[in-house]
C-alpha cells in the first residue's frame, strides 16, 4: 500500500501585508501598529520556507492569498461610488474598517480551516471546515473564499468533503486547525483528533480569560467533530488555560504543539494538564507516546509567546524521527536556544532544529505553524488535489518573480487608500489564479 503523506499547505502572503494592530491578545499585532511593513520580504520569506519543506521531500502546497482592501465587504458596510470613491470615503470617515478589509491575514493558514483526513472519518473522505474567525472582524470577512480557494485545491467530491463556516457568532468562534491536532503512529492509521478551546459558550459557571478574547468555543469544536463523522472514542477536547490566554497565547498553536506520536507544549498550557495527557495516551492506545512538557523554570510563558517556541513546525523526516522548524527568534534568545540543544540532545524522536527568518509575519504574531494548514493525504487524494498548488523548483522560482513583479517593499497605512494599491493587487491576483489553476475564487468581491 503507497504511503499516507502529511502535505503542508501554506498561505502565500498578500500584496497589502502590513501592521494594522488588529488583533487584541496577539501581542506582537499590538505592538507592531502602524509600522510600516514590507509585503515583498513577507511573501518571499514565506516562500524560502515552502521550498526548503519541498526540498526536504516534503508534500509542500500554496494557497492564494485574498483581495484586498476587500471593496466588496465595505460596500456592504455603505460605502458608495467607485472603487477609487468608496476606499476614500471609508479612508476618511473610518480609517480602522478599511485597515481591516485591507489585512492580508489570509496567509495564515493554520486558521483557514479544521480538517480530519479520510482515516479518521466515517465516509472515509477528507473533511474540510472553513473557520468563521468571528471574534475579529479582519479574519470574518475570509472564510467564504478560503472555501472557494480549498475548494479549488480538493476539488474531488469522491475524495473531498467541504463544509461552510459554522454560524458567525462567537458562541460558535471557530479558529481552525491553530486549535487542532492529530495524533497517530503512520498518518495513513485512524488518528486521535484534539481540540483545545477557549470558553464554553452555553455554561457561565465555566472558567474563561479575563482580559483578552478566547477565540474558540467549545461548542463550536464539538460541532466540528459531529459533521466531520468522527469516533467518538478518539476524539479528545481540552481546554486552554484561561492564565495563558491572558498572558498573550490567542491560539493554542502559539504554547503546543503535535505530531504524530509527540506532543509538545508548556507545563501551562492546559486547564488540567494531567487529564489531558492521561485523556490522549488513553485514546492514543500504544505506549510510544511522548509527551514533551517544557516547565515554566525552564521557559516563562512570557518568553514562549516572544519566541513562538511552540509555534513550530514538527515535520517527520524518517519513521521516528522528526526536525522541528522554529522562527529566527528562537535563535536570538539565549535561554530559548539553549533549550533547543537540550530538546534534540534528549530521548525523543526530535533530532534537528531548522530555523527560518519569518520577521514580517512574526511582527502580526504569525510563526511557522500560523503559516501553515495540514492535509493529510493518501496517495489517491494527493493525485485529486490540484497539482498548480503543489511546490516545486519551477513553481517556486515562479512565484517568487511574480512577488518581485507586483509587490511593493513598504506600506504604511495611509496608503491603503491608494486605489492604485487595489488595482495592483488586483492585477497579481487575476495572474495568480492563472497559475495555480484557481477559476473564479475572488468574482464575487468584484460586483
Ligand atoms: O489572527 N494576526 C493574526 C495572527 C494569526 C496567527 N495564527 C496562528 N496562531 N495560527 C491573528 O491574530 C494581525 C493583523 C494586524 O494587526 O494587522 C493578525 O491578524
Amino acid at each position: 500500500m503507497s504511503k499516507t503523506v502529511e502535505a503542508n499547505f501554506d498561505g502565500l502572503v498578500g500584496p497589502t501585508h502590513n501592521y494594522a494592530g488588529l488583533s487584541l491578545g496577539n501581542i506582537a499585532s499590538t505592538n507592531n501598529q502602524s509600522a510600516p511593513s514590507n509585503p515583498r520580504q513577507a511573501a518571499l520569506q514565506g516562500l524560502a520556507k515552502m521550498k526548503a519543506l519541498h526540498d526536504m521531500g516534503l508534500v509542500q502546497g500554496v494557497l492564494a492569498p485574498q483581495e484586498r482592501p476587500d471593496v466588496h465587504t465595505l460596500r456592504k458596510l455603505g460605502f458608495t461610488g467607485s472603487d477609487a470613491q468608496v476606499l476614500a470615503e471609508a479612508a476618511k470617515k473610518a480609517p480602522k474598517i478599511l485597515a481591516a478589509c485591507s489585512s492580508a491575514s489570509s496567509m495564515w493558514t493554520a486558521n483557514a480551516a479544521t480538517v480530519s483526513p479520510s482515516a479518521d472519518t466515517e465516509t472515509g473522505t477528507v473533511h474540510f471546515t472553513p473557520a468563521n474567525l468571528c471574534s475579529k472582524f479582519h479574519r470574518s470577512i475570509e472564510h467564504e473564499t478560503t472555501s472557494n480557494i480549498l475548494r479549488a485545491v480538493f476539488p474531488d467530491e469522491k475524495h473531498f468533503t467541504h463544509h461552510p463556516a459554522l454560524t458567525s457568532t462567537s458562541h460558535f468562534g471557530d479558529e481552525g486547525a491553530a486549535n487542532h491536532t492529530r495524533f497517530c503512529q503512520n498518518y495513513g492509521d485512524e488518528g486521535v483528533e484534539f481540540f483545545v478551546f477557549g470558553q464554553y459558550s452555553f455554561d457561565d459557571t465555566k472558567v474563561a480569560p479575563s482580559r483578552f478574547p478566547a477565540r474558540q468555543s467549545l461548542e463550536a469544536s464539538q460541532a466540528i467533530a459531529r459533521t466531520h463523522k468522527l469516533n467518538e472514542q478518539r476524539t479528545i477536547f481540552a481546554q486552554q488555560n484561561p492564565e495563558v490566554i491572558d498572558q498573550g497565547v490567542f491560539h493554542n498553536d502559539v504554547i503546543a504543539v503535535g505530531n504524530r506520536n509527540v506532543l509538545f507544549c508548556h507545563e501551562k498550557a492546559f486547564l488540567d494538564q494531567a487529564k489531558v495527557y492521561n485523556d490522549l495516551k488513553t485514546a492514543y492506545g500504544h505506549d510510544d507516546f511522548y509527551i514533551i512538557e517544557v516547565p515554566e523554570s525552564r521557559i516563562r510563558v512570557e518568553t514562549a509567546v516572544k519566541s513562538y517556541l511552540f509555534n513550530s513546525q514538527l515535520l517527520s523526516t524518517s519513521d521516528n524521527e522528526m526536525s522541528i522548524v522554529v522562527p529566527s527568534d528562537c535563535q536570538s534568545d539565549r535561554q530559548v536556544s539553549a533549550y533547543l540543544d537540550d530538546l534534540v540532545a534528549a530521548d525523543n524522536p526530535i533530532t534537528d532544529v531548522k530555523v527560518f527568518d519569518l520577521r514580517q509575519s512574526m511582527n502580526n504574531g504569525g510563526g511557522p505553524a500560523c503559516l501553515r494548514l495540514r492535509v493529510v493525504l493518501t496517495q489517491e487524494e494527493l493525485k485529486a488535489a490540484n497539482p498548480s498548488c503543489l511546490m516545486n523548483d519551477k513553481l517556486y522560482s515562479t512565484l517568487c518573480q511574480w512577488v518581485e513583479k507586483h509587490y511593493r517593499d513598504r506600506l504604511t497605512e495611509a496608503d491603503l487608500a491608494d486605489p492604485q494599491l487595489l488595482i495592483e493587487s488586483r492585477t497579481a491576483l487575476d495572474e495568480l489564479t492563472r497559475l495555480l489553476q484557481l477559476g473564479s475564487v475572488y468574482q464575487f468581491q468584484r460586483v
